[in-house]
């Protein structure tokens, strides 16, 4: 079998290397020269476990990376979808954009199939009369296909055969034939239904993980208030059978949970109270752990901002992903002209990002008296040795001690 996927990112480029290790003929094609430059030259565009072993393994196998859309039976869709700002409402852009392009160049009878996150309905509203403005007829000309992924930054590969799947199909026979190529990699169960529903369950899973954290880390706020360890609270409650809180934390960050409920407050203002909620809750978790910051600097007289240092910029442990990060919520939005002052440290991040980046941990830990830990990379759990002398705000719950503050 052969196919072209198209959009080499965080999701689409594992998800090619896994169908070429798998048996699959597959060309992979992004419209950044540079990135299909890099994957020519034989070296992966990010940092995840085992992807590197991976890519070497497919470029063994059948796989080719260019610019060019090629003319084939099925596409696989993986292109991001962006919200606007305003109205919070899905931007399809890239989706649209992709689709058109498929539509010069696909086989009679293709299918497409959209794995990038949408919104419940974006293929009504947005797919399907571009392809009949075009000319073409759905089922007959093309087929339709929606596919999300459920993967975790830091775990893709093992959960991109592992976990369970959604095909979603105007078609039972497509939706199988689409089944059956999924499951030349994937070994979990893999659920056929049609495109609504496919769409509608990808977004509210995100939903329901982040209206849970959003419940932790107002937790967090309430405990706060009473001085009260959350941690243990948390605990404690756990141990019912019936209960699973998660852990608080500086915030929401990544593509996908900060992201995918907004496409539900955008859609359905009248009705969406919970979910809005939560949303707001994260999004001032940042603002949360600033004020809590500025208490800790005042309880211990230092008023110098210079002497306090920022641990982590990426948006989650042990990824080098940095978008929507809780750390540049804080730094950008929250701090503006005082930025400048804070030190700041990620052995995740190479390139410079932001002002007074530090690139060696020793010099940064030398430099401040106050850390602020907003990311438990396993790189600072082996060395909270070398941490315990300073001030510290613990928003993770990875170390103990005097002066040791938690959220
Ligand atoms: N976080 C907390 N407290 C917790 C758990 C997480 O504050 O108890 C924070 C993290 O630090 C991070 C954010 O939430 O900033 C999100 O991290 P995550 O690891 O929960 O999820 P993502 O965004 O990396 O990946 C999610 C996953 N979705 C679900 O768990 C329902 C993944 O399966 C999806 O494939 C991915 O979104 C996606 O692409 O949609």
């Amino acid at each position: 079998m052969k196919i072209n996927v198209i959009g080499l990112g965080y999701i689409g480029l594992p998800t090619a290397l896994m169908f070429a290790t798998h048996g699959v003929d597959v060309v992979g094609t992004d419209y950044n020269k540079e990135l299909v430059h890099t994957l020519n030259e034989g070296k992966t565009t990010f940092e995840e476990k085992g992807l590197d072993e991976l890519f070497k393994k497919a470029l063994k196998a059948n796989i080719k990376f260019t610019t060019d859309y090629q003319q084939e039976d099925i596409y696989i869709v993986s292109v991001p979808t962006p919200y606007e700002k305003e109205d919070k409402k899905i931007n399809p852009k890239f989706v649209i954009s992709a689709v058109e392009t498929v539509l010069e160049v696909c086989n009679k009878g293709a299918i497409i199939v959209i794995e990038s996150t949408i919104s419940p309905g974006t293929i009504d509203k947005f797919i399907r009369p571009l392809i009949k403005e075009k000319g073409y007829e759905i089922g007959e000309d093309v087929h339709l296909v929606h596919a999300p992924e459920r993967i975790i930054p830091g775990n893709m590969i093992y959960e991109l055969e592992s976990n369970s799947r959604t095909i979603g199909a105007d078609e039972k026979e497509i939706g199988e034939k689409i089944k059956k190529l999924y499951a030349s990699f994937c070994k979990g169960d893999i659920v056929v239904t049609d495109i609504k529903t496919a769409e509608m369950t990808k977004v509210i899973e995100n939903t329901f993980r982040d209206i849970n954290i959003a419940f932790a880390n107002e937790l967090s706020r309430i405990c706060r208030k009473e001085n009260m360890d959350v941690y243990e609270v948390i605990k404690i409650a756990n141990k019912h059978p019936r209960v699973n809180i998660l852990q608080p934390g500086p915030g929401v960050g990544g593509h996908c949970i900060s992201v995918d409920p907004w496409f539900l407050v955008g859609d359905y203002p009248d009705i969406v109270n919970v979910i809005k909620a939560a949303r707001e809750v994260n999004d001032g978790q940042p603002e949360f752990v600033l004020k809590r910051l500025r208490a800790i600097l005042k309880e211990n007289n230092i008023s110098d901002l210079a002497k306090v240092g920022i641990y982590g910029l990426t948006y989650k442990d042990n990824v080098d992903d940095i978008r929507e990060s809780p750390t540049l919520q804080m730094i950008e939005k929250l701090l503006k002209d005082e930025k400048e002052k804070f030190k700041i440290y990620d052995p995740y991040i190479e390139r410079k990002i932001t002002e007074n980046q530090y690139f060696d941990f020793n010099k940064f830990i030398k430099d401040i008296d106050v850390l602020v830990i907003m990311n438990s990379h396993n790189h600072i759990k082996e060395n909270i040795d070398n941490i315990k002398d300073k001030i510290i705000l613990d928003t993770k719950n990875i170390v103990n001690g005097e002066k040791i503050y938690k959220l």
